[in-house]
Parts: C-alpha cells; sequence; structure tokens
C-alpha cells in the first residue's frame, strides 16, 4: 500500500505486540483511553519513506467478532479509519491459532504484513515453520521476528511496503490444493 492513514498492530492476547510495538514507535508512543472505555491502548509513529504514519497497538482480539469491551475497540479501531494497514502479529508457537485471525482479517479485505513473532520459542521447541510455504499461501510478507531481542524488525519495516490485500477466494483455494 503506498500512503496507509493508518498502521494498526492486531493480534492475539500475548503475542508480543506491545513489544513489537514499542520497538517499531520507539520514543514517539503515548498511552490513551479509547473513548468511553475503560480500554488503554498505545499509539505512536512510524516513519516510512520519510513520512511519519500513525501507528496503534491495538487491545488483544481472538476475531473479529468481538466477544469483550477491548476486542470491541479492536475492530473499530479497524473499521474506523480509511486505508488502514495491518500488522497481523502471530506467536510463531501458537501458530494455526493465529492464522485464523489473519484469514478474518483478509477476508474483510485489510491491506496485511505478519510477523511472526516468538520465533525464538519456536526454534526452541523445534517447531518448523516453512516461512515462504506460509507467505506463498497467504499472499502476503510474512517475517520471522523476535521483538524482544530486536530481530527482524527491520526487514519487517522494510516490507509494510509490500503490504497486500489477496482475495480469500484465491487464499482459500490456494490452501485447498497446495497442502
Ligand atoms: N521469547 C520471546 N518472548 C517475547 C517475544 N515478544 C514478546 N515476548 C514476551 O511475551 C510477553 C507478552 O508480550 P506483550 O508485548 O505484552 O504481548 P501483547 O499482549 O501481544 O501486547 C512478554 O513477557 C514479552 O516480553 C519474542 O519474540 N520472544
Ligand atoms: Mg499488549
Amino acid at each position: 500500500m503506498s500512503d496507509p492513514s493508518q498502521i494498526l498492530l492486531v493480534g492475539h492476547p500475548n503475542v508480543g505486540k506491545s513489544v513489537l510495538f514499542n520497538r517499531l514507535a520507539g520514543a514517539s508512543a503515548t498511552e490513551s483511553n479509547y473513548p468511553g472505555t475503560t480500554v488503554d491502548y498505545a499509539e505512536g509513529e512510524l516513519v516510512i519513506d520519510g513520512d511519519p504514519i500513525p501507528i496503534i497497538d491495538t487491545p488483544g482480539t481472538f476475531s473479529l467478532d468481538p466477544r469483550d469491551r477491548a476486542e470491541e475497540v479492536t475492530v473499530e479501531l479497524l473499521e474506523d479509519a480509511a486505508d488502514v494497514l495491518v500488522v497481523g502479529v502471530i506467536d510463531a508457537t501458537r501458530f494455526e491459532r493465529g492464522l485464523n485471525l489473519m484469514l478474518e482479517l483478509i477476508e474483510r479485505g485489510y491491506e496485511l504484513v505478519v510477523a511472526l513473532n516468538m520465533w525464538d520459542q519456536a526454534c526452541r521447541k523445534g517447531i518448523d515453520i516453512d516461512v515462504d510455504r506460509v507467505e506463498w499461501l497467504l499472499g502476503v510478507p510474512v517475517v520471522p521476528a523476535v521483538a524482544t531481542e530486536g530481530r527482524g524488525i527491520k526487514t519487517l519495516q522494510r516490507r509494510i511496503d509490500e503490504a497486500h490485500a489477496p482475495s480469500i477466494e484465491q487464499v482459500q483455494t490456494r490452501v485447498r490444493n497446495g497442502s
């Protein structure tokens, strides 16, 4: 996507969104309270091609059919701005669970880049994910990362430019035929 109005980090709770957010937004980060709620979220800026773009660390959500106020806030943040670019964050040790949320994001037409965080834990546990293959199946950039160590952050930042909104039908066909 050329000029997103906002970048949103979206993922399950405890996948490392906030650590990743702090790596990306650095000193620009500030906490806000979502209007009319007790839900907090952090906002900052990420400079892409010389332009500062607002970036938001959304409350953890398991799906885009919200089940509590925090999940509702994430869905509202996704729906409120036009030209949203989503950095979907998955815990690589719980890859398949995280994948469902990415498919929901694709289904709703969001421009997406996926961060496969906790890559260190996945390696330690012997979980072997074929990143190129996942990238081909989803049709969006997929970047392994270890947010706590700052690994993968530069690549993620660079590849935000390649964010893509593939058609869910194409993704489903590839998943059906390609496995
Ligand atoms: N081993 C490992 N731990 C991580 C990584 N990223 C985050 N964490 C830890 O995972 C926990 C949850 O991170 P947090 O950013 O709060 O997750 P959030 O709920 O998605 O915002 C914290 O204890 C982090 O230090 C990672 O890449 N590798
Ligand atoms: Mg968090």
